[in-house]
Protein backbone atom coordinates (compact mmCIF):
# COMPACT_ATOMS: atom_id res chain seq x y z
CA UNK A 1 0.00 0.00 0.00
CA UNK A 2 1.04 3.30 -0.72
CA UNK A 3 0.79 4.71 3.03
CA UNK A 4 3.25 2.27 3.85
CA UNK A 5 5.85 3.30 1.26
CA UNK A 6 5.47 6.90 2.24
CA UNK A 7 6.75 6.06 5.56
CA UNK A 8 10.32 6.36 4.83
CA UNK A 9 11.85 9.32 5.69
CA UNK A 10 15.20 10.70 7.53
CA UNK A 11 16.54 13.48 7.98
CA UNK A 12 20.30 13.65 6.70
CA UNK A 13 21.79 15.45 9.02
CA UNK A 14 20.67 17.58 12.63
CA UNK A 15 17.45 17.17 13.87
CA UNK A 16 13.90 18.20 13.20
CA UNK A 17 12.43 20.84 15.22
CA UNK A 18 8.72 21.94 15.01
CA UNK A 19 7.52 25.11 15.83
CA UNK A 20 3.83 25.73 16.29
CA UNK A 21 1.76 28.62 18.02
CA UNK A 22 0.43 25.63 20.69
CA UNK A 23 2.31 22.54 21.97
CA UNK A 24 0.73 19.22 20.63
CA UNK A 25 -0.72 17.85 24.17
CA UNK A 26 -3.63 18.78 26.19
CA UNK A 27 -3.32 19.85 29.76
CA UNK A 28 -5.87 19.35 32.17
CA UNK A 29 -6.32 20.25 36.17
CA UNK A 30 -7.21 17.30 37.93
CA UNK A 31 -9.69 17.55 41.11
CA UNK A 32 -6.89 17.51 43.75
CA UNK A 33 -5.42 20.25 42.00
CA UNK A 34 -2.81 18.09 40.20
CA UNK A 35 -2.02 18.90 36.40
CA UNK A 36 -2.20 16.00 34.04
CA UNK A 37 -0.72 16.20 30.51
CA UNK A 38 -1.53 13.92 27.51
CA UNK A 39 -0.08 14.10 23.87
CA UNK A 40 -2.62 14.61 21.38
CA UNK A 41 -2.96 12.40 18.72
CA UNK A 42 -3.78 14.65 15.29
CA UNK A 43 -2.53 12.71 12.01
CA UNK A 44 0.05 15.62 11.64
CA UNK A 45 2.04 14.73 15.10
CA UNK A 46 1.07 10.89 14.18
CA UNK A 47 3.20 11.77 10.90
CA UNK A 48 5.77 13.76 12.31
CA UNK A 49 6.13 11.11 15.56
CA UNK A 50 8.83 9.06 13.28
CA UNK A 51 10.70 11.44 11.91
CA UNK A 52 10.83 13.58 15.42
CA UNK A 53 11.84 9.99 17.11
CA UNK A 54 14.50 9.20 14.52
CA UNK A 55 16.22 12.67 14.69
CA UNK A 56 15.94 13.21 18.44
CA UNK A 57 13.77 16.26 18.01
CA UNK A 58 12.09 18.28 19.54
CA UNK A 59 8.35 20.63 19.25
CA UNK A 60 8.21 23.90 20.61
CA UNK A 61 5.13 25.98 21.37
CA UNK A 62 2.91 27.57 23.79
CA UNK A 63 1.77 24.72 26.51
CA UNK A 64 -1.68 26.62 27.19
CA UNK A 65 -2.96 28.60 29.83
CA UNK A 66 -1.26 26.52 33.30
CA UNK A 67 -0.13 27.42 36.76
CA UNK A 68 2.75 24.85 37.84
CA UNK A 69 5.78 25.22 38.86
CA UNK A 70 7.14 22.25 37.54
CA UNK A 71 6.35 22.61 34.17
CA UNK A 72 9.24 21.23 32.70
CA UNK A 73 8.65 17.74 34.61
CA UNK A 74 5.11 18.34 33.35
CA UNK A 75 6.16 18.50 29.51
CA UNK A 76 8.75 15.32 29.65
CA UNK A 77 6.29 13.38 31.47
CA UNK A 78 3.74 14.72 28.15
CA UNK A 79 6.19 13.35 25.85
CA UNK A 80 7.46 10.09 27.65
CA UNK A 81 7.33 7.33 24.94
CA UNK A 82 7.36 9.37 22.16
CA UNK A 83 10.90 9.80 21.46
CA UNK A 84 10.89 13.31 21.14
CA UNK A 85 10.88 16.16 23.64
CA UNK A 86 8.66 19.33 23.91
CA UNK A 87 10.14 22.91 24.85
CA UNK A 88 7.59 25.22 25.82
CA UNK A 89 7.45 29.18 25.07
CA UNK A 90 5.76 30.63 27.93
CA UNK A 91 3.13 33.78 26.56
CA UNK A 92 1.33 36.10 29.10
CA UNK A 93 -2.60 36.88 29.13
CA UNK A 94 -1.53 39.97 26.98
CA UNK A 95 0.25 38.16 24.41
CA UNK A 96 -2.53 35.67 24.32
CA UNK A 97 -4.54 38.26 23.72
CA UNK A 98 -3.06 40.83 21.69
CA UNK A 99 -1.04 38.01 19.78
CA UNK A 100 -3.61 34.98 19.49
CA UNK A 101 -7.27 36.56 19.87
CA UNK A 102 -5.91 40.10 18.32
CA UNK A 103 -3.10 39.53 15.12
CA UNK A 104 -3.72 35.89 14.51
CA UNK A 105 -7.76 35.73 14.75
CA UNK A 106 -8.59 39.00 13.77
CA UNK A 107 -6.51 40.36 11.21
CA UNK A 108 -4.54 37.42 9.63
CA UNK A 109 -7.88 34.49 9.89
CA UNK A 110 -10.64 36.92 8.46
CA UNK A 111 -8.04 38.54 5.99
CA UNK A 112 -6.74 35.26 4.31
CA UNK A 113 -9.84 34.01 3.74
CA UNK A 114 -11.31 36.57 1.94
CA UNK A 115 -13.13 38.36 4.61
CA UNK A 116 -11.35 41.62 5.13
CA UNK A 117 -14.90 42.96 6.42
CA UNK A 118 -14.31 41.01 9.44
CA UNK A 119 -10.62 42.32 10.09
CA UNK A 120 -9.84 44.72 13.31
CA UNK A 121 -6.57 46.13 12.08
CA UNK A 122 -5.51 47.23 15.31
CA UNK A 123 -1.85 48.30 15.82
CA UNK A 124 -1.26 47.45 18.94
CA UNK A 125 -2.09 43.81 17.86
CA UNK A 126 0.99 44.07 15.15
CA UNK A 127 3.27 45.40 18.16
CA UNK A 128 2.23 42.09 20.20
CA UNK A 129 2.69 39.86 17.03
CA UNK A 130 6.38 40.89 16.07
CA UNK A 131 6.98 40.69 20.04
CA UNK A 132 5.84 37.03 20.44
CA UNK A 133 7.32 36.03 17.34
CA UNK A 134 10.65 37.07 18.84
CA UNK A 135 9.99 34.57 21.57
CA UNK A 136 9.33 32.37 19.71
CA UNK A 137 12.81 33.02 18.06
CA UNK A 138 14.98 33.37 21.54
CA UNK A 139 13.37 29.40 22.22
CA UNK A 140 14.40 28.37 19.05
CA UNK A 141 17.90 29.88 19.74
CA UNK A 142 18.05 28.30 23.26
CA UNK A 143 17.06 24.86 21.97
CA UNK A 144 18.41 24.39 19.04
CA UNK A 145 21.84 24.12 16.53
CA UNK A 146 23.21 24.76 13.19
CA UNK A 147 23.08 21.33 11.91
CA UNK A 148 19.04 21.01 13.03
CA UNK A 149 15.95 21.71 10.70
CA UNK A 150 13.57 24.17 11.77
CA UNK A 151 9.81 23.62 10.05
CA UNK A 152 7.76 26.31 11.63
CA UNK A 153 3.87 25.80 11.11
CA UNK A 154 0.99 28.64 10.17
CA UNK A 155 0.40 31.98 10.04
CA UNK A 156 1.12 32.77 14.20
CA UNK A 157 4.08 32.59 13.24
CA UNK A 158 5.46 34.19 10.21
CA UNK A 159 8.27 36.04 11.30
CA UNK A 160 9.93 33.88 13.46
CA UNK A 161 12.95 33.55 10.66
CA UNK A 162 13.10 37.04 10.47
CA UNK A 163 13.74 37.40 14.06
CA UNK A 164 15.83 34.86 14.62
CA UNK A 165 18.30 36.54 11.45
CA UNK A 166 17.75 39.67 13.77
CA UNK A 167 19.73 37.93 16.94
CA UNK A 168 22.46 37.38 14.16
CA UNK A 169 21.50 33.52 14.12
CA UNK A 170 20.96 31.52 11.26
CA UNK A 171 19.27 27.91 10.59
CA UNK A 172 17.57 26.58 7.80
CA UNK A 173 14.20 27.22 8.49
CA UNK A 174 11.05 25.91 6.58
CA UNK A 175 7.11 27.19 6.67
CA UNK A 176 4.21 26.13 5.98
CA UNK A 177 0.70 27.85 5.54
CA UNK A 178 -2.21 25.94 6.90
CA UNK A 179 -4.21 28.39 5.63
CA UNK A 180 -5.05 29.92 2.20
CA UNK A 181 -2.77 33.33 0.68
CA UNK A 182 -5.50 35.71 -0.50
CA UNK A 183 -4.83 37.62 -4.12
CA UNK A 184 -2.67 40.96 -4.12
CA UNK A 185 -6.22 42.93 -4.38
CA UNK A 186 -7.24 41.48 -0.46
CA UNK A 187 -3.48 41.49 1.10
CA UNK A 188 -3.15 44.73 -0.18
CA UNK A 189 -5.31 45.90 2.82
CA UNK A 190 -3.07 44.82 5.37
CA UNK A 191 -1.34 47.33 7.09
CA UNK A 192 1.87 45.58 7.70
CA UNK A 193 1.77 43.93 4.15
CA UNK A 194 5.58 44.57 3.67
CA UNK A 195 7.15 43.55 6.83
CA UNK A 196 5.19 40.45 6.41
CA UNK A 197 6.01 39.65 2.91
CA UNK A 198 9.81 40.76 3.31
CA UNK A 199 9.82 38.17 7.01
CA UNK A 200 8.04 35.34 4.94
CA UNK A 201 11.58 35.60 2.03
CA UNK A 202 13.41 35.39 5.06
CA UNK A 203 12.77 31.46 5.34
CA UNK A 204 14.10 29.18 3.40
CA UNK A 205 11.20 27.39 2.15
CA UNK A 206 7.36 27.77 2.08
CA UNK A 207 4.95 25.33 1.82
CA UNK A 208 1.29 26.53 0.42
CA UNK A 209 -1.64 23.96 0.07
CA UNK A 210 -2.97 24.75 -2.96
CA UNK A 211 -1.17 26.24 -6.30
CA UNK A 212 -3.82 28.74 -5.92
CA UNK A 213 -2.27 30.02 -2.57
CA UNK A 214 1.17 30.12 -4.36
CA UNK A 215 0.60 31.64 -7.21
CA UNK A 216 -0.73 34.85 -4.45
CA UNK A 217 1.88 34.45 -3.03
CA UNK A 218 4.39 35.12 -5.99
CA UNK A 219 1.93 37.75 -7.16
CA UNK A 220 1.69 39.69 -4.19
CA UNK A 221 5.82 39.24 -3.53
CA UNK A 222 6.40 40.36 -7.28
CA UNK A 223 4.00 43.32 -6.87
CA UNK A 224 4.84 44.80 -3.59
CA UNK A 225 8.91 43.77 -3.26
CA UNK A 226 11.13 45.98 -5.08
CA UNK A 227 14.18 44.14 -6.66
CA UNK A 228 12.30 40.32 -6.26
CA UNK A 229 12.82 37.41 -8.69
CA UNK A 230 10.14 34.92 -9.04
CA UNK A 231 11.07 32.19 -11.19
CA UNK A 232 7.80 29.98 -11.28
CA UNK A 233 8.28 27.81 -13.96
CA UNK A 234 9.24 24.55 -11.83
CA UNK A 235 6.97 22.91 -9.72
CA UNK A 236 8.81 24.38 -7.00
CA UNK A 237 9.52 28.08 -7.61
CA UNK A 238 11.76 30.29 -6.31
CA UNK A 239 11.50 34.03 -4.89
CA UNK A 240 14.97 35.69 -4.24
CA UNK A 241 15.67 38.68 -2.50
CA UNK A 242 18.67 40.78 -1.91
CA UNK A 243 20.90 37.16 -2.78
CA UNK A 244 18.75 35.00 -0.27
CA UNK A 245 16.70 32.26 -2.45
CA UNK A 246 13.32 30.89 -0.86
CA UNK A 247 12.15 27.65 -2.21
CA UNK A 248 7.91 27.98 -2.73
CA UNK A 249 6.10 25.01 -3.42
CA UNK A 250 2.35 23.27 -2.98
CA UNK A 251 2.00 20.13 -0.66
CA UNK A 252 -1.23 19.58 0.23
CA UNK A 253 -1.96 18.10 3.46
CA UNK A 254 -3.94 14.61 4.35
CA UNK A 255 -4.77 12.47 7.26
CA UNK A 256 -3.49 9.11 8.00
CA UNK A 257 -5.62 7.20 5.41
CA UNK A 258 -4.63 3.61 6.41
CA UNK A 259 -5.78 4.52 10.47
CA UNK A 260 -8.69 6.06 9.79
CA UNK A 261 -9.52 3.51 7.41
CA UNK A 262 -9.38 0.61 9.29
CA UNK A 263 -10.70 2.37 12.52
CA UNK A 264 -14.10 3.07 10.69
CA UNK A 265 -13.99 -1.04 10.00
CA UNK A 266 -13.77 -2.17 13.45
CA UNK A 267 -17.12 -3.98 14.71
CA UNK A 268 -17.81 -1.16 17.39
CA UNK A 269 -17.86 2.00 15.38
CA UNK A 270 -19.91 -0.08 12.13
CA UNK A 271 -22.45 -1.09 15.05
CA UNK A 272 -23.01 2.24 16.25
CA UNK A 273 -23.10 3.63 12.63
CA UNK A 274 -25.84 0.73 12.34
CA UNK A 275 -27.26 2.56 15.48
CA UNK A 276 -27.70 5.98 13.74
CA UNK A 277 -29.05 4.75 10.75
CA UNK A 278 -31.52 2.99 12.51
CA UNK A 279 -32.45 6.00 14.86
CA UNK A 280 -33.78 7.85 11.74
CA UNK A 281 -35.64 4.80 9.65
CA UNK A 282 -36.13 5.91 6.06
CA UNK A 283 -34.06 8.79 6.53
CA UNK A 284 -30.94 9.67 4.09
CA UNK A 285 -27.98 11.35 6.68
CA UNK A 286 -26.37 14.77 5.31
CA UNK A 287 -23.60 15.21 7.43
CA UNK A 288 -21.62 18.76 8.75
CA UNK A 289 -18.82 18.46 10.45
CA UNK A 290 -17.29 22.17 11.39
CA UNK A 291 -15.30 24.10 13.47
CA UNK A 292 -17.51 27.03 14.95
CA UNK A 293 -15.96 29.48 12.07
CA UNK A 294 -17.50 32.25 9.88
CA UNK A 295 -15.24 30.51 7.17
CA UNK A 296 -16.67 27.32 7.19
CA UNK A 297 -20.00 28.49 5.63
CA UNK A 298 -22.35 27.05 8.10
CA UNK A 299 -25.36 30.02 8.03
CA UNK A 300 -25.01 29.53 4.37
CA UNK A 301 -25.46 25.36 4.19
CA UNK A 302 -28.23 25.78 6.45
CA UNK A 303 -29.66 27.89 3.89
CA UNK A 304 -29.08 25.89 1.28
CA UNK A 305 -30.64 23.12 2.56
CA UNK A 306 -34.04 24.59 3.94
CA UNK A 307 -34.18 25.56 0.18
CA UNK A 308 -33.77 22.14 -0.98
CA UNK A 309 -36.83 21.38 0.66
CA UNK A 310 -38.69 24.18 -0.22
CA UNK A 311 -38.44 23.19 -3.69
CA UNK A 312 -37.90 19.47 -3.57
CA UNK A 313 -41.06 18.47 -0.93
CA UNK A 314 -39.96 14.84 -2.23
CA UNK A 315 -37.13 15.24 0.45
CA UNK A 316 -39.67 15.55 3.48
CA UNK A 317 -39.15 12.94 5.63
CA UNK A 318 -36.80 11.38 3.52
CA UNK A 319 -33.08 13.45 4.84
CA UNK A 320 -31.57 14.80 7.86
CA UNK A 321 -29.02 17.25 7.99
CA UNK A 322 -26.89 16.22 10.84
CA UNK A 323 -24.98 19.39 12.02
CA UNK A 324 -22.00 19.11 14.42
CA UNK A 325 -20.28 21.94 15.59
CA UNK A 326 -17.20 21.75 16.88
CA UNK A 327 -16.97 24.72 20.17
CA UNK A 328 -13.71 27.09 18.79
CA UNK A 329 -12.93 30.43 20.06
CA UNK A 330 -15.89 30.73 21.58
CA UNK A 331 -13.77 33.96 23.89
CA UNK A 332 -14.49 35.90 20.68
CA UNK A 333 -18.11 37.91 20.54
CA UNK A 334 -17.97 37.44 16.57
CA UNK A 335 -18.02 33.09 16.97
CA UNK A 336 -20.95 33.91 20.05
CA UNK A 337 -22.94 35.80 17.31
CA UNK A 338 -22.22 33.33 14.21
CA UNK A 339 -23.40 30.59 17.26
CA UNK A 340 -26.36 32.42 18.25
CA UNK A 341 -27.29 32.80 14.17
CA UNK A 342 -26.69 29.43 13.28
CA UNK A 343 -28.91 28.16 16.22
CA UNK A 344 -31.77 30.83 15.03
CA UNK A 345 -31.55 29.45 11.11
CA UNK A 346 -32.20 25.23 12.86
CA UNK A 347 -34.87 26.38 14.74
CA UNK A 348 -36.10 28.12 11.75
CA UNK A 349 -36.02 25.27 9.24
CA UNK A 350 -37.51 23.13 12.28
CA UNK A 351 -39.99 24.84 12.90
CA UNK A 352 -40.90 25.27 9.22
CA UNK A 353 -40.69 21.67 8.38
CA UNK A 354 -40.59 19.45 11.16
CA UNK A 355 -43.52 16.70 11.27
CA UNK A 356 -44.04 14.03 13.80
CA UNK A 357 -41.33 11.33 13.85
CA UNK A 358 -39.05 13.95 11.31
CA UNK A 359 -36.70 16.66 12.53
CA UNK A 360 -35.26 18.10 9.32
CA UNK A 361 -31.80 19.19 11.38
CA UNK A 362 -30.40 17.62 13.95
CA UNK A 363 -28.19 19.74 15.24
CA UNK A 364 -24.69 19.34 17.82
CA UNK A 365 -22.48 21.58 19.89
CA UNK A 366 -19.71 19.10 21.10
CA UNK A 367 -16.49 17.79 20.67
CA UNK A 368 -17.15 14.20 19.52
CA UNK A 369 -15.18 11.45 20.47
CA UNK A 370 -13.38 9.56 17.74
CA UNK A 371 -15.24 6.62 17.66
CA UNK A 372 -18.39 8.49 17.92
CA UNK A 373 -17.37 10.52 14.57
CA UNK A 374 -16.28 7.98 12.58
CA UNK A 375 -19.68 6.44 13.46
CA UNK A 376 -21.52 9.87 12.04
CA UNK A 377 -19.02 9.70 8.93
CA UNK A 378 -20.28 6.05 8.32
CA UNK A 379 -23.39 6.40 8.50
CA UNK A 380 -23.69 9.11 6.46
CA UNK A 381 -25.19 9.01 2.65
CA UNK A 382 -23.64 12.33 1.68
CA UNK A 383 -21.06 15.10 3.43
CA UNK A 384 -21.75 18.35 2.73
CA UNK A 385 -18.41 20.11 2.88
CA UNK A 386 -19.03 24.06 1.89
CA UNK A 387 -16.78 26.35 3.54
CA UNK A 388 -16.56 30.17 2.01
CA UNK A 389 -12.65 29.75 1.67
CA UNK A 390 -10.53 26.91 3.33
CA UNK A 391 -6.81 25.96 3.30
CA UNK A 392 -7.69 22.55 3.04
CA UNK A 393 -10.11 21.19 4.73
CA UNK A 394 -9.51 17.66 6.77
CA UNK A 395 -13.13 16.60 7.10
CA UNK A 396 -13.61 15.72 3.72
CA UNK A 397 -11.08 13.18 3.44
CA UNK A 398 -11.82 11.83 6.34
CA UNK A 399 -15.02 11.31 5.38
CA UNK A 400 -13.75 9.56 2.29
CA UNK A 401 -11.17 7.16 4.06
CA UNK A 402 -13.98 6.54 6.64
CA UNK A 403 -16.61 5.49 3.93
CA UNK A 404 -15.08 2.22 3.65
CA UNK A 405 -18.41 0.59 1.96
CA UNK A 406 -17.90 3.48 -0.65
CA UNK A 407 -21.66 4.09 -0.31
CA UNK A 408 -21.37 8.06 0.52
CA UNK A 409 -21.21 11.30 -1.76
CA UNK A 410 -19.13 14.65 -0.97
CA UNK A 411 -20.15 17.56 -1.74
CA UNK A 412 -17.54 19.83 -1.72
CA UNK A 413 -17.48 23.77 -2.29
CA UNK A 414 -15.11 24.81 -4.74
CA UNK A 415 -13.03 27.18 -2.36
CA UNK A 416 -11.58 24.43 -0.28
CA UNK A 417 -7.96 23.58 -0.88
CA UNK A 418 -9.71 19.88 -1.09
CA UNK A 419 -10.77 20.16 -4.37
CA UNK A 420 -7.99 21.15 -6.09
CA UNK A 421 -7.58 17.37 -5.32
CA UNK A 422 -10.71 15.88 -5.40
CA UNK A 423 -13.06 18.45 -7.99
CA UNK A 424 -13.18 15.22 -10.09
CA UNK A 425 -14.91 12.76 -8.03
CA UNK A 426 -16.82 15.12 -5.71
CA UNK A 427 -20.15 17.12 -6.81
CA UNK A 428 -18.28 20.90 -6.70
CA UNK A 429 -20.68 23.50 -5.36
CA UNK A 430 -20.16 27.04 -4.63
CA UNK A 431 -21.25 27.84 -0.96
CA UNK A 432 -23.09 31.45 -1.81
CA UNK A 433 -25.10 29.84 -4.58
CA UNK A 434 -28.37 28.65 -2.47
CA UNK A 435 -29.99 27.26 -5.17
CA UNK A 436 -27.02 25.43 -6.95
CA UNK A 437 -26.13 23.72 -3.38
CA UNK A 438 -29.83 22.71 -3.19
CA UNK A 439 -30.07 20.87 -6.80
CA UNK A 440 -26.81 19.42 -5.90
CA UNK A 441 -28.27 17.82 -2.29
CA UNK A 442 -31.35 16.90 -4.50
CA UNK A 443 -28.81 15.24 -7.04
CA UNK A 444 -26.74 13.62 -4.54
CA UNK A 445 -30.14 12.39 -2.80
CA UNK A 446 -30.93 10.32 -6.60
CA UNK A 447 -27.58 9.31 -7.55
CA UNK A 448 -27.51 5.98 -8.82
CA UNK A 449 -25.66 3.39 -6.48
CA UNK A 450 -23.02 2.56 -9.71
CA UNK A 451 -21.85 6.15 -9.89
CA UNK A 452 -21.98 6.77 -5.77
CA UNK A 453 -19.18 3.35 -5.74
CA UNK A 454 -17.40 4.62 -8.37
CA UNK A 455 -16.67 8.47 -7.25
CA UNK A 456 -15.87 7.18 -4.01
CA UNK A 457 -13.49 4.79 -5.16
CA UNK A 458 -11.70 6.96 -7.20
CA UNK A 459 -11.28 9.84 -3.85
CA UNK A 460 -9.94 7.47 -1.71
CA UNK A 461 -7.87 6.02 -4.11
CA UNK A 462 -6.72 9.04 -4.37
CA UNK A 463 -6.60 10.11 -0.73
CA UNK A 464 -4.90 7.01 0.11
CA UNK A 465 -2.30 7.52 -2.26
CA UNK A 466 -0.72 11.19 -1.00
CA UNK A 467 -1.46 10.87 2.46
CA UNK A 468 -0.08 12.80 5.82
CA UNK A 469 2.81 10.79 5.33
CA UNK A 470 3.43 11.40 2.17
CA UNK A 471 2.84 15.17 3.16
CA UNK A 472 5.38 15.19 5.70
CA UNK A 473 8.64 13.14 3.31
CA UNK A 474 7.55 15.91 0.55
CA UNK A 475 7.83 18.66 2.26
CA UNK A 476 11.18 18.04 4.42
CA UNK A 477 12.60 16.16 1.18
CA UNK A 478 12.27 18.89 -1.07
CA UNK A 479 13.78 21.41 1.62
CA UNK A 480 16.63 19.04 1.51
CA UNK A 481 18.00 18.88 -1.59
CA UNK A 482 15.56 17.09 -3.87
CA UNK A 483 15.61 17.43 -7.32
CA UNK A 484 12.72 18.59 -9.58
CA UNK A 485 12.87 15.96 -11.84
CA UNK A 486 12.14 13.53 -8.51
CA UNK A 487 9.35 15.57 -7.61
CA UNK A 488 7.04 14.50 -10.22
CA UNK A 489 7.74 11.08 -9.56
CA UNK A 490 6.47 12.12 -6.51
CA UNK A 491 2.81 12.56 -7.83
CA UNK A 492 2.58 16.46 -6.89
CA UNK A 493 1.91 17.10 -10.94
C1 LIG B 1 -6.84 24.25 9.56
C2 LIG B 1 -7.28 24.85 8.22
C3 LIG B 1 -6.63 22.72 7.08
C4 LIG B 1 -13.96 18.04 13.98
N1 LIG B 1 -14.97 17.74 14.81
C5 LIG B 1 -14.51 16.82 15.68
C6 LIG B 1 -13.20 16.55 15.34
N2 LIG B 1 -12.88 17.32 14.31
C7 LIG B 1 -11.58 17.35 13.63
C8 LIG B 1 -11.73 16.76 12.25
C9 LIG B 1 -10.57 17.38 11.51
C10 LIG B 1 -10.35 18.70 12.24
O1 LIG B 1 -11.13 18.67 13.43
C11 LIG B 1 -10.82 19.88 11.42
O2 LIG B 1 -9.90 20.08 10.39
P1 LIG B 1 -10.19 21.01 9.14
O3 LIG B 1 -9.11 20.77 8.13
O4 LIG B 1 -11.53 20.69 8.59
O5 LIG B 1 -10.23 22.49 9.67
P2 LIG B 1 -9.38 23.52 10.64
O6 LIG B 1 -9.51 23.16 12.05
O7 LIG B 1 -9.90 24.87 10.26
O8 LIG B 1 -7.82 23.40 10.20
C12 LIG B 1 -7.75 23.76 7.28
C13 LIG B 1 -6.08 22.25 8.42
O9 LIG B 1 -5.71 23.35 9.25
C14 LIG B 1 -4.85 21.36 8.22
O10 LIG B 1 -3.87 22.01 7.47
O11 LIG B 1 -7.18 21.62 6.39
O12 LIG B 1 -8.11 24.30 6.03
O13 LIG B 1 -8.30 25.82 8.42
O14 LIG B 1 -9.41 16.60 11.63
O15 LIG B 1 -11.67 15.36 12.38
N3 LIG B 1 -12.46 15.63 15.98
C15 LIG B 1 -13.06 14.96 17.01
N4 LIG B 1 -14.33 15.22 17.41
C16 LIG B 1 -15.08 16.14 16.78
O16 LIG B 1 -16.24 16.38 17.18
N5 LIG B 1 -12.36 14.00 17.65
Amino acid sequence: MSQIANRDFKLDAGRLVIVSNRLPISINQVDDGEWEISPSSGGLVTALTPVLRDSGGIWLGWPGKLDSGNLDELLAKGSKGTGYSLRSVILTEEDINLYYFGFSNEVLWPLFHDLQSRCNFNPSYWQSYQQVNSKFAEAILHNSNHDDYIWVQDYHLMLVAKSLLAMGEERSMGFFSHIPFPSPDIFNKLPWRLQILKALLDYDMIGFQTMRDRNNFVHCAEMLIKGVQADTRRQISTVSLQGHETKVGVFPISIDFHDFSVAAAETTVKNRASELSNALPNCKIILGVDRLDYSKGIPEKLHAFEYALKRYESLHGRVTLIQIIVPSRVDIPEYVNLKSEIEGLVSRINGKYAQAGWIPVNYMFRNLDRAELLAYYRAAHIALVTPLKDGMNLVAKEYCAANTDREGILILSEFAGAAAQLHRNALMVNPYDTEGVANTIYHAYQMPEKERQLRMKRLRGSIARRDIYWWVNLFLRTSETMEISDLSKSGLN
